[in-house]
């Protein structure tokens, strides 16, 4: 009989993604580009409804029609790669899904070329990792809605649920989909730094490894109760069993990163969109790379020891307000950033859904997600997540704590960039007033290039015969 489903490309999450949709009740042919691979994976999962083809025509000839195929091979030049190889092999009304991370103007681009070709492309944001391809992913599908309809009993069956809910909507068409996965993982970034920054607080205070997964372990019930929250305190209370060391202690503090932090900031730079946390974010990770530059000058820059003499209840308190309402602010940055793009591209986003759907199966799946799915469910056209009321009231009640987490941290010469970037954007956003008058008088000073007046009504510009500058 003929397969449900194709999936090409058996690395870590094409396997994973595999037994899934088998475990499903759907049957699956698999490929990938080195047969070796298929013969073993198939051979490992013996009675499974799983067909292994060593020949893509083979593979393609084994699809009930209309055919699904999907491409689970490294991003970039491999999935054009494997598209051109299909191209002749599959007919009218066809489906190809591309569920890597590919870059959502690659999408747009394979889209336009399949399309005219009377095929049928989804690029679908798939998030979790091994065990969410595995258990059930977050997944975030773009393209055509009849071609999301023709998918999505398989979405929803591999997706993970939360409240009897899949974790996957049809986002939008074109590159919606893994424009939202990419934002997804910029968020994710953010997530992870305010992590580490409350670790370094905590740790600057004394607290041991034990104490500190024990912390995490207590947020991990309240309103930071979130996946990342979870492995922190996991990953704190490791032992090394070759030293006997907690492996945290051990692990060279270089951070890696693989491209979509850097894809998030190039999008809200193109659309003047602040995203000010999850640059904080990204960059950390570069300075943390810069691991020579920074051994040579810690021994020629000076400043304060980067110990906290505080009471320790106290801190844990403080650090988990201004860990939460730098959160929040990071949330509202990449939601601006989405709604900014959704309605330049036409792609009718619904923000409350896409929270809605990361609530599960991804890694930054979070209960506090319920209440931004709640705030745009109350209004459509929230400009800013953090004047949802909810929000709002999280915010007020921790500026206070957050100031002096991060007035301790400056003093004590502890780097938070992302918990400070979120605060900043916090105080700019409630500054009826900025600085930007003097900005605009500089401006004006050496470019002429005129400005507005407060007692004047908007859209008239007035240039001063500024002084004559010598020297
Ligand atoms: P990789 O990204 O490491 O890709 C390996 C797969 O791509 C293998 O099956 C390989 O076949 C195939 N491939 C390559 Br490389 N070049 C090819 C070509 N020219 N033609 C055909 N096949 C080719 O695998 P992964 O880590 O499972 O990730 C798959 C996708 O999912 C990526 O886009 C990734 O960014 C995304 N993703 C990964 C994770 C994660 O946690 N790993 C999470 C979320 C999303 P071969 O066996 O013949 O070399």
């Amino acid at each position: 009989a003929p397969s449900d489903f194709g999936l090409i490309g058996l690395a870590v999450m094409g396997q994973n993604l595999v037994l899934n949709v088998e475990s499903r009740g759907f049957a699956v042919s698999v490929y990938n580009r080195t047969p070796a691979a298929t013969e073993a994976f198939v051979a490992a999962h013996p009675g499974k409804r799983i067909t292994g083809h060593a020949s893509l025509t083979a593979f393609v000839q084994s699809l009930s029609r209309p055919r699904r195929v999907m491409l689970m091979v490294k991003a970039g030049a491999a999935v054009d790669a494997v598209i051109e190889q299909l191209i002749p092999l599959l007919e009218q009304d066809d489906i190809i899904i591309d569920g890597g991370n590919s870059l959502y103007t690659d999408t747009e681009r394979r889209d336009a070329w399949l399309t005219p070709l009377g095929l049928r492309f989804i690029g679908a944001g798939v998030s979790g990792g091994e065990e969410g391809a595995r258990k059930g992913p977050s997944i975030m599908p773009g393209g055509p809605a009849s071609t999301w309809a023709a998918m999505r009993p398989v979405f929803e069956a591999i997706a993970a649920q939360v409240d009897g809910q899949p974790c996957v909507v049809h986002i939008g068409p074109g590159g919606a989909g893994h424009y939202v996965k990419m934002i997804h993982n910029g968020i994710e970034y953010g997530d992870m730094q305010l992590i580490c920054e409350a670790y370094a607080l905590l740790q600057a205070a004394g607290l041991s490894n034990a104490r500190m997964a024990a912390v995490f372990d207590q947020w991990n019930q309240g309103e930071l109760q979130s996946y990342l929250i979870q492995i922190t305190a996991r990953a704190l209370e490791q032992v090394d069993a070759e030293t006997g060391r907690h492996v945290v202690d051990l692990i060279l503090d270089k951070a890696g990163q693989k491209g979509t932090g850097q894809w998030t900031q190039l999008n809200a730079a193109e659309n003047a969109v602040v995203i000010s946390t999850i640059n904080a974010a990204v960059e950390a990770r570069v300075l943390s790379s810069q691991k020579d530059q920074r051994v040579a000058a810690s021994g020629q820059l000076q400043g304060p020891a980067g110990r906290l003499e505080v009471d320790a209840e106290r801190l844990i308190t403080q650090v988990h307000d201004a860990l939460f309402a730098s959160k929040i602010v990071s949330y509202a940055q990449g939601l601006d950033l989405m709604r900014t793009m959704g309605a330049k591209k036409g792609w009718g986003l619904d923000l409350g859904a896409i929270a809605g759907i990361w609530r599960g199966g991804c890694i930054i799946r979070a209960q506090f997600l319920r209440h931004i799915t709640a705030a745009y469910q109350a209004d459509p056209g929230l400009q800013n997540l953090m004047l949802a009321p909810y929000f709002q009231t999280v915010l007020n009640r921790s500026q206070a704590a957050w100031r002096q987490v991060v007035a301790q941290a400056v003093s004590a010469g502890i780097p938070v960039p992302a918990f400070g970037a979120s605060l900043a954007y916090f105080d700019s956003l409630r500054s009826a007033r900025l600085p930007a008058n003097l900005l605009q008088a500089q401006r004006d000073f050496f470019g002429a290039h005129t400005y507005e007046r407060i007692d004047k009504p908007a859209g008239q510009w007035f240039h001063t015969a500024w002084p004559e500058v010598i020297g």
